[in-house]
């Protein structure tokens, strides 16, 4: 058996169902091999698409999305959406073919030291330097991927070595299991809740990731303690939970309207500090906390725990929630407030271009509850983020640790591909969406159905809106959109135009409802965004 052939085993015995990628010359024997094998090969348009599509397959599925290139300049594109993977920590195996071992120690075609440049970008790095060692090299690799903090690793295969015979089998795939918390930490931190006033929950995307959100829950409602939850865990506990305030990060006034300005105690529980960083939450310093993690806090002079309870999430909430007494104060919830005031506003807005808020009403409005929205980077992002209700983890995926343009469309095409019975949208800027959209033909050709919603506002629309908050007039951000209808339609997907106030509702159902992808071009008035930042205060998010 060629090394390739193992190399696909160790993906099957991986359980790998799909692997999004270009083929190219030094990943011929390869892409061979997979003909063969049971996991679908999705060819994208870009190796970027294919990154994206793997981080978002990673994301939603728990285990690593996986995606291909060739060597030189295949590699080099990818280099974004492994970047976004492990920075969003979304379990991910990247894989590159290399030139033959004969060639890399000089100057040579397309030759770059590979391992080197993913090293910064991932968890691990390697290169299959011999056939023997390639069980070992993909065992380790989707191993550490999908370990807690999960993330991205990197495999480099020369094509010599992709080529040489092998008489390897792949290695028995066994996953770590979390530790359980220790008892003396509960303890301490039960006697923190108990002594606290105005305890506070701060939830991050490591409870989606762990699946406990269902402790989560059980913990802020049976201690009645008001939870708010960064961007990237949407969803984690229902927006309708009596103790959910909604997603803080946007703007400064979080800190006041969240009530972190008032807590004692602010209970963390799998957060990351590279989403919404603790001096805006917690600028003063001087609060306890709970650190509730997988793993150990990161070191911050506005991030000093109180206690660290580390292990399996699940069972630390499950633990304390019988070890600590229910609050009795009942919760300030004036974030939930506020948005459920600002979400409600202009739900009858009949402007053209139209209101941030009544896009989102309108699509919120047309979608299922557990049907799945991708959002791009953008001011798009930061009025979805804030404002888009959801009732379930998952159902809408937001890159925030990263924060890359252009992951929208790959990673609705991943979505369906994960999901194919949810309805699925990517939410973009028209900026974003032209970063990818060549992945249009990738869902074509899949026939996948999917709609992507462009927020039309012919400008890099959030930087806009931070020269105006710092200058007062901006520079270099406007330009010029092509016909969206017309190249959706190139494309064989169908397109659509808003331009009454009542097109979009009939545009999304139509579209939602169709077979096929559907592009809906929406005009939208961002002289909102300025509005909201007079109102709440000054903008904070990262770009
Ligand atoms: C790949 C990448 N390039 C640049 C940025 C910085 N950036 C963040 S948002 C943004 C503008 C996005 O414009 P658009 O996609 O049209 O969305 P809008 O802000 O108008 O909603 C830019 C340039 C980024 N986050 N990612």
């Amino acid at each position: 058996m060629k090394a390739a052939q193992l190399f696909v085993r160790c993906l099957e015995n991986e359980h790998v169902g799909v692997i999004f990628g270009i083929p190219g010359e030094e990943n011929l024997d390869l892409i061979d091999a997979l003909v063969d094998s049971s996991i679908q090969f999705v060819t994208t348009r870009h190796e970027q698409g294919a990154a994206f599509m793997a981080d978002v397959y990673g994301r939603l599925t728990g285990r690593a999305g996986v995606c291909l290139s060739t060597l030189g300049p295949g590699a080099t594109n990818l280099v974004t959406g492994v970047a976004d993977a492990n920075l969003d920590h979304a379990p991910l195996v990247a894989i590159a073919g290399q030139a033959s071992t004969e060639r890399l120690h000089k100057q040579s075609h397309q030759v770059l030291d590979l391992v080197n440049l993913f090293q910064p970008v991932t968890k691990y790095a390697a290169s299959i330097v011999t056939a023997n060692i390639v069980s070992e090299v993909v065992r380790k690799a989707f191993k550490v991927a999908e370990m807690e903090k999960s993330g991205a690793c990197f495999i480099e295969f020369p094509e010599n070595v992709a080529a040489a015979d092998t008489t390897a089998t792949p290695l028995e795939v066994n996953k770590p299991i979390l530790p359980e918390p220790s008892r003396e930490q509960l303890e301490k931190a039960a006697a923190l809740i108990n002594a606290a006033q105005h305890p506070i929950i701060l939830a991050g995307n490591g409870v989606i990731r762990l699946k406990a959100t269902d402790a989560l829950a059980n913990f802020a409602s049976t201690l009645n303690i008001p939870l708010a939850n960064t961007f990237m865990a949407k969803g984690v506990i229902p927006f309708r939970h009596p103790m959910a305030l909604g997603s803080a990060g946007l703007q400064a006034n979080d800190y006041v309207s969240v009530g972190f300005n008032r807590a004692d105690l602010i209970i963390c529980v799998g957060y990351d500090l590279v989403e919404y960083h603790p001096y805006l939450w917690h600028p003063t310093g001087d609060r306890k906390i709970i650190h509730i993690d997988a793993s150990p806090a990161e070191v911050d002079q506005h991030y000093n725990i109180a206690v660290g309870v580390l292990g399996n999430i699940h069972h630390s909430l499950t633990a304390l929630t019988g070890m600590a007494k229910s609050h009795p104060g009942s919760a300030s919830r004036s974030l939930r407030d506020a948005l459920i005031e600002d979400m409600n506003l202009h739900q009858n807005d009949d402007g053209v271009p139209m209101k941030p808020q009544k896009i989102i009403w309108d699509l919120r409005t047309s979608m299922n509850l557990d049907d799945i929205v991708i959002c791009d980077v953008g001011a798009h992002k930061m009025w979805m983020a804030r404002m888009f209700r959801c009732e379930y983890p998952n159902t809408c995926i937001i890159s925030n640790g990263f924060a890359s343009m252009g992951i929208a469309l790959p990673g609705a095409i991943a979505a369906k591909l994960a999901d194919p019975a949810k309805k699925v949208v990517a939410v973009t800027g028209d900026a974003g969406f032209l970063m990818n959209s060549q992945e249009l033909e990738t869902a074509a050709r899949l026939k996948l159905s999917l709609v992507v919603l462009i927020w039309n506002d012919a400008s890099y629309g959030l930087i806009e809106w931070k020269q105006m908050q710092q200058f007062g007039r901006h520079a270099y951000t406007r330009f010029c959109n092509p016909d969206f209808v017309k190249y959706a339609k190139s494309f064989g997907a169908k397109g659509y135009k808003v331009k009454n106030a009542d097109d979009l509702p009939r545009m999304l159902t139509a579209a939602l409802n169709d077979n096929g992808v559907s592009v809906i071009d929406c005009p939208v008035d961002y002289s909102e965004n300025l509005k909201l930042t007079e109102k709440l205060g000054e903008m904070v998010c990262q770009l």
